[in-house]
């Protein structure tokens, strides 16, 4: 019996360190980077992204990818980050995988912060070219100084080649083209290498004599001078003439070779256009919202007026990066982040379509797992349960009305 009982232990303590071993090894393709463990309001209420597409999926080294779309800036921009007066456009990626080499805002050229207004609705557009080969999740994001990063979706794009035919060609002002990628570097190499070599001979001309406990008895006894000869005298009176003769040497000869140079470009951009918005003739009063915890929906309680001269039906509600689609009114094409849209995921208790002049209260739920796997269910941790989103309608013809909601959004328990 006792013997038994052994052999129950031990067995179970090998199944133990298996399964533990098994678990461990288990490493699954982080598809986030960053935005999720940032607080869920704050990604609902600074920039919502629309409209996004990505002209390729698979690019080969050297090949460029266009990412364009547009960006609102929401008007209840939260407390605790500064409002958007200095915001560069970037792009999320780890490391110079990808290469930016163009990037604009309202069709204006970006390679410097911007300054955006609250409310408004610019369009933007963002070149890249493939250097390092992989399967890279790239996001669009925004800088905000005094806020942080916010960052936009994510989609996986695959980069195919090798690193080492990468080329960054640009032609200067001056007439010549040079490849960026190792324009200047053998001569930064060659100044680096000669200081530090004359910073080393330096030394070892004194640590060819013993270095410390003979000079410290011989300046402990007051015989200091005899410690540095005329010899070592002229050496360092070398040294010190060499240095500023090969400074004045190196810098005019540097002046002769680049006779044209500018100092660095800098400053914010002001005077973005944003995109002329046509008020929507939809208007939405958000009656209440809650949601579940835990759960994987959100409801809110929509009182929807159609003041335009079709028929409209809602098609998707947009937050932080997660977008959820009524299939029966509109599909995505773009090739949306997969992890982000939830092709059915809108359900509107009652989306026949609504007539010009009529208003309906429906009941709208969004639901998915990316409202989970996108700790949008974290806003339970905020210190500001509101939310914010865009809401898509569409007539009969595939016009599209977009519409701001804002709103409380509290949590139910039981
Ligand atoms: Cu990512």
């Amino acid at each position: 019996m006792k013997l038994l009982k052994d052999r129950i232990a031990k067995w179970s303590m090998v199944g133990l360190l298996t399964a533990f071993a098994a678990t461990s090894f288990y490493a699954p393709n982080a598809s986030a980077h960053g935005e999720k463990s940032q607080a869920a309001f704050m990604r609902m209420r600074t920039i919502h992204w629309y409209d996004l597409k990505w002209s390729k999926e698979k690019v080969k080294v050297n090949e460029q990818v266009e990412i364009t779309g547009k960006f609102h800036v929401f008007e209840g921009w939260p407390e605790t980050v500064d409002e958007p007066d200095v915001s560069f456009l970037n792009i999320g990626i780890p490391g110079p995988v990808f290469i930016r080499k163009e990037s604009y805002i309202g069709g204006q050229l970006v390679p410097r912060s911007v300054r955006l207004e609250i409310g408004k609705t610019y369009e933007f557009k963002v070149v890249l070219k493939a250097r390092r080969p992989g399967d890279w999740h790239v996001h669009t994001m925004m800088n905000v100084q005094g806020g942080g990063p916010i960052i936009g979706p994510g989609k996986w794009i695959t980069i195919e080649g090798s690193m080492g035919d990468f080329k960054n060609p640009v032609t200067t002002l001056t007439g010549q083209t040079v490849d960026l990628e190792s324009y200047n570097l053998e001569n930064t190499y060659f100044w680096h290498a000669l200081w530090y070599a004359i910073g080393l001979a330096w030394i070892v001309y004194w640590v060819r004599r013993p270095v410390f406990l003979p000079r410290m008895l011989l300046a402990d006894a007051g015989r200091a001078d005899e410690l540095v000869s005329g010899t070592d005298r002229k050496v360092a009176m070398g040294f010190a003439a060499g240095t500023l003769l090969l400074v004045i040497f190196a810098m005019s000869g540097a002046n002769g070779k680049y006779p044209i140079t500018i100092p660095l470009q800098a400053g914010t951009l002001r005077g973005i256009k944003p995109i002329e918005m046509t008020k929507p003739t939809v208007s939405v009063k958000v009656e209440d919202a809650s949601y579940r915890v835990p759960g994987r929906a959100m409801r809110m309680k929509l009182t929807i007026t159609n003041s335009g001269n079709s028929a409209v039906r809602l098609g998707e509600f947009y937050t932080a990066s997660v977008r959820f689609l009524d299939s029966d009114v509109y599909k995505d094409t773009t090739g949306y982040p997969e992890d982000l849209l939830a092709e059915d995921g809108l359900e509107v208790s009652d989306n026949s379509p609504l007539a010009p002049g009529e208003t309906r209260t429906v009941e709208v739920t969004a639901s998915d797992a990316a409202w989970e796997v996108y700790r949008l269910s974290d806003i339970i941790y905020d210190p500001d349960s509101r939310f914010a989103g865009l809401l898509f309608f569409f007539d009969a013809a595939g016009n599209r009305q977009v519409t701001q909601i804002d709103a409380p959004l509290i949590p139910s328990f039981m």
